[in-house]
């Protein structure tokens, strides 16, 4: 009985420590301590054994059971923080490695210059404004010199919403350039006015490389006492040497628009051949970038603004048609193309 109770330890505390998980030491549980395991099996037999060898091999039993009772219960402890471990290994986040790469958007090249110009206006002073590009007749035509049936509207192809009020009338329309939102600012405030306003404008345009149903605006508007021609010309000549270089030249020829007496149209010496001619120029040395004039007194008037007391300068521009010189765009409809081979030029 000794001889076998001695077997059945060395065998059993050998086995232990090969038990990989719980399942295994359960079944080692199950075949030496279970109901029908190895030593219940001895300790039942007891009973057959003559007294006299009874008591040492009870002791013997009971102690063995003892220690394979704590042997179970240390590799379950054991096991136990295995298994954690493993667990922990798998769900742990390494924060040091790299994220997944984002990709990097840009500035549409429109908003890049509608930043850009809108800058140097705010650094001489210009407040920057936007307003509605749905509009009235009155904002767009009628409050600007331009007034029903005159064949100054011809100037403006025009998007009409498709919208009849109680006259009778189709009042609205897409704005076919910003001043609209000149004469609601100047509605709503007194002189010293400076003041700039980029966005959005419509034409009823068959589109071709350099017409498109969509472009940008940049107006600009300055109302004081003593506005002259001169400070339209200061102001203009130094936005033309901010955008375009230092050494450009400026040359202003009468134009004609409804709203300004006298309307003036600005060009710049070009910036590639220096007024030589070239390509960007079409050999005239000579690049028209804007119009601009005095504010006409009836618009002042309609405004509740004295002519006698008040006078302005007015200017606008295409914003598309500053990228499409300097860095040579010949198709003004690759800006609203949305191809991302173009805009990642920029
Ligand atoms: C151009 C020329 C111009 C104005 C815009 C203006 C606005 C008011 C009163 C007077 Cl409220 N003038 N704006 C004046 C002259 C020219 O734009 O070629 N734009 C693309």
């Amino acid at each position: 009985m000794l001889k076998a109770l001695e077997q059945l330890r060395s065998k059993a505390l050998d086995e232990i420590p090969r038990l990989k998980d719980l399942k295994e030491l359960e079944a080692w549980r199950v075949s030496y301590l279970g109901r029908k395991g190895t030593l219940t099996q001895l300790l039942r037999s007891l009973s057959e054994l003559p007294i006299d060898q009874r008591r040492e091999a009870g002791t013997a039993a009971n102690s063995l059971k003892a220690l394979l009772e704590t042997s179970l219960t240390e590799r379950q402890e054991a096991l136990k923080k295995i298994e954690l471990e493993r667990l922990l290994q798998q769900s742990r986040i390494d924060v040091t490695l790299p994220g997944y790469p984002v990709r990097l958007g840009r500035l549409h090249p429109t908003t890049q210059i509608l930043r850009e110009t809108a800058a140097v206006f705010a650094e001489m002073g210009f407040e920057i404004v936007e307003g509605p590009e749905v509009e009235t007749d009155y904002y767009n035509f009628e409050a600007l010199n331009i007034p029903k049936d005159h064949p100054a509207r011809d100037m403006w192809d025009t998007l009409w919403i498709d919208y009849t009020n109680d006259k009778g009338e189709r009042p609205m329309l897409m704005r076919t350039h910003t001043s609209p939102m000149q004469i609601r600012f100047m509605e709503k405030r007194d002189p010293p006015i400076r003041v700039v306003m980029p966005g959005k404008v419509y034409r009823y345009e068959a589109t071709d490389a350099r017409h498109e149903s969509m472009f940008h605006q940049l107006e600009g508007l300055a109302v004081d006492k003593g506005i002259t021609m001169a400070r339209l010309k200061g102001t203009l000549y130094e936005f033309a040497r901010r955008l375009f270089g230092t050494d450009r030249k400026v040359r202003f020829r009468c134009d004609y628009f409804p709203f300004v007496e006298p309307g003036v149209e600005m060009a710049i010496d070009c910036f590639i051949c220096k007024g030589n001619g070239c390509r960007v120029c079409s050999g005239e040395g000579w690049i028209e970038i804007l119009g601009a004039g005095m504010v006409h007194p009836d618009v002042l008037r309609r405004v509740n603004c004295d002519p006698e007391v008040y006078t302005g300068f007015a200017f606008g521009m295409g914003l598309e048609r500053i990228p499409m010189l300097k860095y040579g765009i010949d198709d003004i409809r690759l800006f609203y193309g949305n191809d991302l081979r173009f805009l990642e030029q920029f």
